[in-house]
């Protein structure tokens, strides 16, 4: 068994680890940067450790440093959470090359999945239907011409070395292909210094739904079901549910057996998810994410199954706790993401001091943060401030905790998207669970919803200034305005 890791990340997940950490007895060290020196995640460690200044490339992603504290600390395993490290073959390699156990899967998986045209020929192999495309790069626009009349415009033209969205170009002609397929190799060239690119059918309106799959070192995988991600903005989930009201239990039967046998096809160890467009009951597989995801904790809530212990139970070699039959989708979960960011401006970045903080709480309410009352929000990383995640017995209970949630959710001193959240909470279309990945702007009503719903809690912050005088006012509303602000209009649609 692992008895000490480094975690290799900030903020929320860190906390996330270190709490699965403290249940199975083993000792977390953290690493952070100058600009983290007081953050949550940095105090709630073991142990701690600065390694370097605030810019993720002089800390987060520098791979030696992070090895040489684990040498340091006398750590014998890494997690590296999502986003910096978390798919980075060489240092998954680093890793393997030092003795110290990398906390996900191998340095050979991480290079085949984040190629994703070799991700789709392999998966392709493995059973799994892909979205209708090539099989290999395309190099010229003749190739590129004669794979887009075969398979029909419009179509979508990606970067390889990719995913999640960056530099995809959507084309609805023969006249706009060439130009396309140069400037999708310019950014694929410039971002992920791989300049191929591959061609696939692009589906209109698609949900966004992913497997949760766990392999151990036995070759056991199994799947705990989907999520589904499709209300996202620019390539940036905002909520995600579990289960997804698209898919039937016959659906969630043969697809998850589908992605299963797959990931045990490439020998994939630890946990990770894969990614499915799902258009006409048709699903079509998009990409592997080799990682723990920000969203895990929906699937959490439905299945109880802890997925970072799992994370660490594999990593010591120890099979699964649980096998595929003991896995029973329960109720319906949500996460809502509260970011730092200004719904009235575009949701640019709102990072600064958070003057209160008061999270909701209740029955089936979890809230995974990094932040408290006084805490300034750096400007260097992702504004992500928590994720509220709600249970409830079906999905009408989940969205109507979620409401109550985010009206009792108080954070004074920056904005944030939770009116947003609230807005889209109230949307008819939403509650029926008609979603697709352009949700957000079909939706055309969700800003002045959004409005709407601000005006209101600020004639409450007025009154309470009035009442109190500024300082008061911040301090009477974490302490009132729970309460206060939901009388009379939470439930006034229903
Ligand atoms: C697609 C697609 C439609 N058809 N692939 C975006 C995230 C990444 N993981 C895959 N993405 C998409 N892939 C096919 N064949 C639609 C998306 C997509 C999208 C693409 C371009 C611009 C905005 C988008 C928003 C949501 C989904």
């Amino acid at each position: 068994m692992i008895n000490k890791i480094v975690i290799a990340n900030r903020g929320e997940i860190a906390i996330r680890v270190m709490r699965a950490c403290r249940e199975m007895r083993i000792a977390s060290v953290a690493v952070y940067s100058e600009a983290d020196k007081v953050a949550l995640f940095a105090k709630y460690a073991d142990e701690a450790y600065c390694i370097g200044p605030p810019p993720a490339t002089a800390s987060y992603l520098n791979i030696q440093k992070v090895i040489e504290i684990a040498k340091e600390s006398g750590a014998d395993a890494i997690h590296p959470g999502y986003g910096f490290l978390a798919e980075n073959p060489k240092f998954a390699r680093a890793c393997e090359e030092e003795g110290i156990k990398f906390i996900g899967p191998s340095s050979r998986v991480l290079e085949l999945m984040g190629d994703k045209v070799a991700a789709r020929r392999e998966m392709g192999k493995a059973g799994l239907p892909a979205v209708p495309g090539t099989d290999e790069c395309v190099v010229g626009f003749d190739q590129a011409r004669d794979i887009a009349n075969k398979i029909g415009y419009p179509v979508i033209i990606k970067p390889s070395g990719g995913g999640g969205g960056i530099g995809m170009t959507i084309v609805a002609n023969e006249g706009e292909l060439a130009k396309a397929l140069e400037s999708t190799q310019a950014i694929a060239t410039t971002t992920f210094g791989l300049c191929d690119v591959y061609i696939e059918k692009y589906l209109s309106n698609p949900r966004h739904i992913e497997f949760q799959l766990l392999g151990d070192s036995k070759g056991n995988t199994i799947h705990l079901g989907e999520r589904e991600c499709s209300i996202q903005r620019r390539h940036q989930k905002l909520i995600e549910e579990a289960p997804s009201a698209a898919v039937t239990p016959a659906m969630r039967a043969k697809m998850g057996k589908l992605a299963a046998k797959a990931a045990r096809f490439v020998g994939y160890e630890g946990a990770g998810t894969m990614e499915f467009l799902v258009s006409d009951g048709r699903f079509h597989f998009l990409e592997v994410n080799a990682r723990i995801q920000v969203e895990h904790p929906v699937t959490e809530m439905v299945t109880g199954v802890d997925i970072v212990k799992e994370q660490m139970r594999i990593a010591s070699g120890l099979p699964l706790s649980i096998n595929q039959e003991g896995i029973r989708m329960n109720g319906s979960a949500i996460e809502c993401r509260i970011n730092a960011e200004d719904p009235l401006n575009d949701f640019i970045p709102t990072p600064g001091k958070i003057k209160n903080y008061h999270p909701p709480g209740g029955t089936g309410v979890r809230v995974e943060s990094g932040v408290y009352t006084s805490y300034t929000i750096p400007p260097f990383y992702d504004p992500m401030i928590s994720k509220l995640i709600v249970w409830g017995r079906d999905r009408n209970e989940a969205i109507a905790r979620m409401r109550g949630a985010l009206f009792e959710y108080i954070i004074v001193g920056i904005k944030t998207n939770i009116p947003f959240h609230k807005a889209v909470m109230e949307n008819p279309r939403f509650v029926k669970g008609e979603l697709g990945t352009h949700f957000i702007d079909k939706e055309t009503t969700l800003l002045d919803d959004m409005k709407r719903i601000m005006e209101r809690e600020k004639s409450l912050e007025e009154k309470l200034s009035y009442l109190f005088g500024e300082k008061g006012k911040i301090a009477a509303m974490a302490a009132v305005a729970a309460i206060t602000q939901m009388r009379g209009y939470i439930h006034p649609k229903q």
